[in-house]
């Protein structure tokens, strides 16, 4: 299968490491392809952030409209554009925070999450809830460690990580580890092993998740909410992303 990797941040080093972990995990079979949008932030740590990365989500989703992916995963933490690349695509379309929320309660009945800027945390704490993992999760728990500190971040960054999720196991009374973003991804061995409580990355838990829903054969529906969207008149900058065709829209790989 075929399964388009979307970074919502435009740092094309984020992309390629969570593609690497992506093919780590991916059955022999899965072709990842790791793509990130021509325009927005660096790295997504505030709600201004995440909407242009909401919107670039959309137009690389767009952009692969006639691509045949059989999959897509959306890898950042607070899954930007997820409803809309949903109506964009046929394919499943799984966020790294969704995954991560059902893959960590199948073996655990309460989860704590550890995660970039304290900022973000009402992020994850407000997709916990849009889930429903209310019950399951126990705690957020910010390390104001900036999201493009992970990259190259070394063993300081990986000490704090492992500090930060030791200490939330204890206050959370929690069983395992959500990370909370998309760089943490290449972490979660280590933390594992070093945790001795189950770690569960986003990035990893989508793609093997994806593989199970196109194994059983599921698509988007599109009778609903998730039907493509209505043709309309686009103006300004985002003028081509109303385009049917998706000309002018630049792929960035
Ligand atoms: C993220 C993430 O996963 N990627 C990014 O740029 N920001 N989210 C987060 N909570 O740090």
């Amino acid at each position: 299968m075929k399964l388009l990797l979307i970074n919502p941040n435009t740092t094309a080093s984020m992309t390629h490491a969570m593609a690497h972990t992506a093919r780590t995990v991916a059955a022999p079979g899965t072709v990842v392809v790791g793509r990130q949008p021509s325009f927005g932030p660096a790295s997504i740590e505030s709600h201004f952030d995440e909407v242009f990365a909401a919107a670039g989500v959309a137009e690389q989703v767009k952009l692969a409209q006639g691509e045949d992916f059989d999959a897509v995963v959306i890898a950042c933490f607070g899954d930007p554009g997820l409803d809309a690349a949903r109506e964009l695509t046929c394919a499943p379309v799984l966020g790294i925070a969704e995954a991560a929320f059902h893959a960590v309660s199948f073996v655990a009945t309460g989860f704590s999450v550890v995660t970039t800027m304290r900022r973000t945390c009402i992020t994850a704490e407000r997709l916990v809830q849009r889930y429903g993992f209310e019950r399951v999760c126990r705690g957020v728990h910010g390390t104001d460690i900036p999201v493009l500190a992970l990259e190259d971040g070394g063993d300081a960054v990986l000490a704090q990580i492992e500090a930060a999720a030791r200490a939330a196991l204890d206050r959370d009374g929690s069983g395992a580890i959500v990370l909370g973003c998309g760089g943490m991804a290449d972490l979660c061995t280590v933390l594992q092993q070093r945790l001795g409580v189950p770690v569960v990355d986003g990035v990893s838990a989508a793609v093997k998740l994806a593989e199970a829903l196109v194994g059983l054969g599921l698509k988007t529906e599109k009778r609903g909410d998730y039907a493509a969207p209505l043709p309309k008149r686009w103006t300004g900058w985002a003028a081509p992303l109303g385009n049917a065709d998706s000309q002018g829209l630049p792929r960035t790989e």
